[in-house]
């Protein structure tokens, strides 16, 4: 029988990014594996969210119309949590340097951790690398999606894991829907989570997050609306960072 590492654990495995090593290590702290997707439209709702469920996260997710960065980088050091902007970068290496670095986001001027398709071929990690690395930054690579008839499966997805270990200085992990590498230097991350299992009218589809951290493995959550529909946002978050921590530790004990 394999013994499960703890993310305590795997926070200090040698060859580890430190972002990653960071980030499990918050995880520990604050008994939380939920990424909150901040997918609000004006940024005074955004600071608010970042501020009121700052304590239940372990990271919050962005979508680049961020306005305000510097208090938003001021609410993730009060409240100790990543910010990882899921911008899904998708194009050659000489462009994502500078969708990454200039552009009207400034993105890895404030972001901790992007994510980029594998589409391109490594060039994509390469050029994101060349920027983000010397800032102590990190990158998901996106292995999996949680839509319906996405094409990121199979063999798709085996080669983003292999493009994933010949770049772990800069690759931390994965956005997927189940764990996919046996290395536990890689952090597994899954969207499409919510209490209920079902979908949406586009497309979305959800798993519980019992089912994604102790069936499938995957080491954190990401919910929006299970959370931003709620009719109390603070309650809901408190609700899915319990049932996910549940879930990991039960997974532990197994
Ligand atoms: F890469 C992915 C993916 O495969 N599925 C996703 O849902 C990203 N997402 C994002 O997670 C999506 O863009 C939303 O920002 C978020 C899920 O939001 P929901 O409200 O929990 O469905």
């Amino acid at each position: 029988q394999k013994m499960e590492l703890s993310y305590a654990d795997r926070a200090k495995l040698p060859h580890i990014h430190p972002l990653a090593s960071r980030l499990l290590m918050i995880m520990e702290e604050k008994q939380s594996n939920l990424c909150v997707s901040a997918d609000v439209t004006s940024s005074e709702e955004l600071l608010q969210l970042a501020d009121s469920l700052g304590p239940s996260i372990c990271m919050l997710k962005t979508h680049a119309d961020i306005l305000k960065v510097g208090k938003l980088q001021a609410l993730a050091e009060k409240h100790n949590f990543l910010i990882f902007e899921d911008r899904k970068f998708a194009d050659i290496g000489n462009t994502v340097k500078h969708q990454y670095e200039d552009g009207l986001y400034k993105i890895s001027s404030w972001s901790h951790i992007v994510n980029a398709h594998a589409v391109p071929g490594p060039g994509v990690v390469k050029g994101l690398s060349a920027v983000g690395k010397p800032l102590g930054r990190g990158c998901l690579l996106i292995a999996q999606m949680s839509s319906s008839g996405s094409l990121a499966t199979g063999e798709y997805t085996k080669a983003v894991v292999q493009m994933a270990e010949e770049h772990s200085d800069f690759v931390l992990g994965f956005i997927c829907g189940s764990k996919i590498s046996t290395r536990p230097e890689f952090i597994h991350m899954t969207p499409g989570v919510q209490m209920q299992t079902g979908g949406d009218v586009l497309g979305q589809q959800y798993t519980t997050p019992e089912d994604v951290l102790l069936s499938k493995g995957s080491d954190a959550i990401i919910v929006g609306r299970g959370i931003l529909e709620a009719p109390d946002r603070f309650k809901a978050a408190e609700l899915y960072r319990k049932s996910g921590w549940e879930a990991y530790t039960k997974r532990l004990g197994q």
